[in-house]
């Protein structure tokens, strides 16, 4: 018996089978090597158990985990429908990729267990992992994060006010009941909405011929030439999407609030973009951490509607289905450093881009003075540069162009991600297919 002999436990060491590792632990062993940080970091995975019957012990599976320092975030056992097999567990744990490993290799040798796969692991993809392949089953994607909301956070200008959250809960209810090719309801906005849009709109107007993008603009005016942009009214989400349609081909579905990384970066990949519907407390109309439709209308659409931003938009997307919870992770944060908070240079000077800037006079304002930093986009450093998403950011990236950052963009997907296939969308069928790569 060789090295891991010493991790063994006594009742189980008269017992050897095969500990092959299968081909996604081949993987894991392969990435693990890469660095010493990547072996030892802390990890979140997921294994499935197969208990024999009469020997199985439950607890000396656990001391097992504890020996190789893994921590049972989560259990659950089920009666198995094998011969022979007494129960299957379910077991989450965060360790070590390397600890992981040589738990895994000593559970195949344990006596009490006929079976141990790995299932998910936070930094390699699984082989067959579910996500979306035709805009439809977006009606599956649109969980909540519970994070600044006015019924959670005290700290939310809503928090103290009755009608704002009754408001909230009224609009929240259209997304939740919202069906793919449902005509999206529309909204009486109340005056008092309608003067923060006001407010919002006019900052527009002026920072605009400045500081935002020429994409931004150009789309700005047509939007305004077809009535949809103007300062009294706020567009409906119904008509932005067949404005975009007409566009890009991206359309809006409604969203509640703010949604999961996954849920929120998978519908990009199907060109639809999920926005929400409901407007910002009034008392803070210049800078609101969540987004609003104000924000979705100002921010996203114009550079939605261009196509090359819109290509963009959807190649995060499609890099993202059936990506790791860490490359969601990456792929989230370059989101956030480009299409949210992105600035871009234009003969020489700095404009912005990023949605969470232009639906922002406060933020817009500081983003090209002289106090956060701004660095060149690059992917590969972008995507794991921490962020916080309550006050103005320290730091921006700034793309020499859309092109550019597209160019990048693909360069970092193409050598960056562990998933064992490729995607490709076909715009004729609207469904994202499949392609083995591995
Ligand atoms: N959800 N509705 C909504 N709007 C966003 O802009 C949004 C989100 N969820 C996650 C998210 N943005 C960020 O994590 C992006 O960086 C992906
Ligand atoms: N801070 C932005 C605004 O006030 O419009 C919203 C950002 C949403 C991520
Ligand atoms: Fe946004």
């Amino acid at each position: 018996q060789e090295s891991h002999a010493t991790h063994e436990e006594p009742e189980n060491s008269d017992i050897s089978t095969d500990a092959e590792l299968t081909e996604e632990e081949m993987i894991l062993a392969n990435a693990a090597s890469e660095s010493h940080e990547a072996e030892q970091a802390i990890q979140k995975a997921v294994l499935v158990l197969k208990m024999r019957e009469g020997i199985g012990s439950l607890a000396r599976i656990l001391k097992t985990i504890e020996n190789f320092k893994g921590a049972v975030t989560h259990l659950e056992t089920r009666t198995s429908k094998q011969m022979g097999m007494q129960f299957d567990i379910l077991v989450k744990v965060d360790m070590s990729r390397q600890n992981l490993l040589l738990l895994i290799r000593s559970l195949r040798q344990s006596a009490s267990l006929g079976g141990v796969t790995l299932l998910a692991d936070n930094s390699v993809s699984i082989k067959d992992p579910w996500f979306p392949r035709h805009a439809c089953e977006l009606d599956n994607c649109n969980h909540l994060m519970t994070k600044y909301e006015p019924e959670l956070d005290m700290n939310h200008p809503g928090f103290a006010d009755k009608t704002y959250r009754e408001r909230r809960r009224e609009i929240a209810e259209i997304a939740f009941s919202y069906k793919f090719g449902d005509t999206i309801p529309r909204i009486e906005y109340t005056s008092e909405e309608i003067s923060t849009w006001t407010a919002v709109f006019n900052t527009v107007l002026e920072l605009m011929p400045k500081h935002a993008c020429a994409e931004y603009r150009r789309v700005f005016k047509i939007l305004q030439d077809d009535g949809i942009f103007r300062p009294d009214r706020i567009p409906q989400l119904e008509e932005m999407s067949a404005f975009m349609k007409k566009h890009t081909g991206f359309t809006l579905r409604p969203a509640a609030g703010l949604l999961t990384a996954r849920d929120f970066l998978a519908s990009l990949a199907f060109r639809v973009f999920q926005s929400t519907q409901y407007v910002r407390h009034h008392t803070s109309p210049y800078h609101t951490p969540e987004p609003d439709c104000i924000h979705e209308m100002l921010g996203h659409m114009p550079l939605l509607a261009d196509p090359s931003f819109a290509q963009f938009s959807q190649e995060i997307g499609l890099a993202s289905l059936g990506a790791s919870d860490a490359e969601i992770e990456k792929l989230s944060t370059v989101y956030w450093f480009t299409v949210e908070f992105g600035l871009c240079k234009e003969a020489g000077r700095v404009k912005a881009y990023g949605a969470g800037l232009l639906s922002s006079y406060g933020e817009l304002l500081h983003a090209i003075s002289e106090k956060p930093e701004h660095r060149p986009f690059e992917p590969a450093l972008t995507a794991v540069q921490p962020y916080q998403d309550q006050e103005y950011q320290p730091i921006y990236y700034v793309a020499e162009s859309f092109e550019d950052a597209k160019d990048k963009f693909r360069r970092w997907v193409a050598t960056g991600m562990s998933r064992p296939f490729e995607v490709r969308f076909n715009p004729h069928t609207q469904r994202v297919e499949v392609l083995d790569s591995v």
